[in-house]
């Protein structure tokens, strides 16, 4: 039998691995984290592109696990930057002493079960092999990047980029003939930026996204005081919330009032800014009418900004507003009317080929010097499916997710003992504020580990009937929704070859109900032994 190493192998060193190892910790486990990266901080150890920032407010992109924490931190923007943030991280690992638990540089390559020890074995890139009874995946839902397989990629001989994993001594595109392939919240943050200082900035564009102003800008002493008080119940509201973040959701149908009342509710939420904008009215993301009014007046509000109404035309998305994520801007509409900028529709005329020197395109080459991916990530399942994870009957987590994921709870999958996922698909995760929806999976993984320390179970596992039927609820409740209707990477659409299945639980105050009664019933829909 395989002696233990450690109670539990914890993967990734970003928030929620974080945290898992300052819970487990402080309850006595001995605990193991492995990060491939040279640091902590996950997302925002790898994001750091020029412009990226939360598009959650900062008081609210934050742990709420420790009152002195969050008292004694001081954010200074209402959206942090990549590097206020990262700084937040390694704050909250020097005052938990976490780094002396984490290994860095370190890729999990392959994990087996164990049948007979009920254990985990974990193998690096490197080859060491570590054994654990449990293991928790915090592994982050996008930290897996996606290149695009267009032909002649590799041949490109500039500077290529991706917006995920951004070279840590930066980029300078001063002077520089600059491509960007991709306008979702990456390519939105980036382009004003790159513009600014590139020669010429060409922008590659697929769909265009809705992008909100985010307004921001230092955070108001009095503000952030008045938060700070109130914490505990700003908080829980959020927690009862459909979001876990206060979006203040409207409980008015959008058809159910004037089209004038329509105009105020949204030019209000317009003002403050940011995501709130989808809270305009109750029915935004259930209603198609609805949603067509939203869009209409995003669409207006494009035109207002970029000059040349052709061009406006072109940056105005005609899906569905909130299908996919929204994204939250700073001068992104404006930069359009730059004389250094130049939009490039590539569903009109698709890129043909990259090419040593550019990019070739409706029969002419576009020279370019750097070349920059925001092209996103292989979404809630990428990071997980490329390690070699064999369950308790041989099969890979790949092998079983080959048609979609299925897991149970989005923290459990039935055939894979003892492992649990922070955030994983079938959880709020995504369409939730990460930071809550973390902690209370770390709460709720640490409580059920526990659970098995004082009840002597060497074994928890889901049972595959509990799975299908989470799957099965998941779906039914997207389907009650406009989500399924555009090609997001919530459904896996931005993946060639990826299983669509609509992979976040819709309702966080639902998910933390059902979670609680599951707990309530025993570990329902799971054995233990
Ligand atoms: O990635 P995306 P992202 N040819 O997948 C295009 C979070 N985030 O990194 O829409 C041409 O959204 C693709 O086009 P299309 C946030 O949750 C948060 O920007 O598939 N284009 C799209 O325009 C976000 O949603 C923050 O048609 C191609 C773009 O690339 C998530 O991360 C900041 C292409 C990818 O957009 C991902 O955002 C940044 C191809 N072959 C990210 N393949 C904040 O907190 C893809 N595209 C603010």
């Amino acid at each position: 039998m395989a002696k233990n190493n450690y109670d539990v192998i914890v993967v990734g060193a970003g928030f929620a691995g974080l945290y898992m190892l300052h819970n487990l910790r402080s309850r006595g486990f001995s605990v193991r984290v492995f990060e491939a990266g040279g640091d902590i901080g996950g997302t925002w150890y790898w994001n750091r592109y020029p412009g990226a920032r939360c598009d959650v407010e900062s008081l609210e992109y934050s742990y709420q696990f420790s009152e002195e924490l969050q008292q004694e931190w001081v954010w200074s923007e209402r959206y942090a930057t990549q590097a206020e943030i990262l700084k937040y991280a390694n704050h909250v690992a020097d005052r938990f002493e976490l780094r002396r638990d984490i290994q860095f540089d370190s890729h999990i390559s392959k994990m087996a079960f164990d049948e007979t020890s009920n254990s985990w074995t974990i193998t690096t890139a490197d080859g060491e092999a570590t054994v654990s009874r449990f293991c928790v995946m915090a592994t982050g839902c996008l930290s897996s990047t996606n290149i695009p397989a267009i032909e002649g990629r590799e041949k490109f001989a500039g500077g290529t980029y991706h917006t995920g994993s951004w070279p840590h001594h930066g980029a300078d595109f001063t002077g520089k003939k600059v491509g960007i392939i991709g306008t979702g919240s990456s390519g939105v943050q980036s382009i004003p930026i790159i513009a600014e200082q590139a020669d010429h900035l060409y922008v590659f564009q697929r769909t265009p996204s809705y992008a909100i102003p985010a307004y921001n800008g230092p955070y108001d002493p009095e503000y952030e005081r008045e938060r700070k008080a109130n914490y505990k119940n700003y908080r829980e509201e959020a927690k009862n919330s459909r979001s876990g973040f206060l979006l203040a959701i409207n409980e008015d149908m959008a058809m159910d009032v004037s089209e004038e009342e329509r105009q105020v509710a949204y030019d209000k939420r317009w003002k403050r800014g940011g995501l709130t904008f989808l809270g305009a009215f109750n029915d935004l993301l259930t209603n198609k009418e609805a949603n067509d009014t939203a869009a209409d007046f995003v669409r207006s509000k494009i035109q207002e900004v970029v000059n040349d109404p052709d061009l406006a035309e072109k940056l105005s998305p005609q899906t569905v507003v909130g299908c996919k994520r929204m994204c939250v801007d700073t001068n992104y509409y404006q930069t359009y009317n730059r004389d250094n900028v130049t939009l490039l529709d590539v569903t009109e005329h698709p890129i043909d080929e990259i090419t040593t020197t550019g990019i070739r395109r409706d029969g002419t080459e576009i020279e370019l010097d750097e070349l920059v991916f925001a092209t996103g990530f292989d979404a809630m399942t990428g990071a997980l499916a490329k390690i070699d994870i064999k369950g308790s009957n041989k099969t890979t987590l790949k092998e079983k997710w080959a048609e979609g994921a299925k897991t149970y709870l989005g923290v459990a999958i039935a055939g894979f003992p003892n492992l649990f996922i922070v955030t994983g698909p079938g959880s709020p995760s995504v369409l939730a504020n990460m930071m809550p929806a973390i902690e209370h999976h770390v709460e709720w993984i640490s409580d059920c580990i526990n659970y098995c320390r004082e009840t002597n179970c060497n074994r928890v596992e889901a049972s595959s009937d509990a799975e299908e039927a989470w799957v099965a609820q998941t779906n039914e409740l997207a389907s009650h929704t406009l989500f399924p209707t555009c090609n997001s990477w919530y459904l896996g659409a931005n993946i060639p070859g990826k299983p669509r299945i609509f992979m976040p639980y819709l309702g966080f105050q639902r998910y933390l109900a059902a979670c609680e009664e599951i707990v309530e019933k025993g570990y329902k829909g799971f054995s233990l032994s």
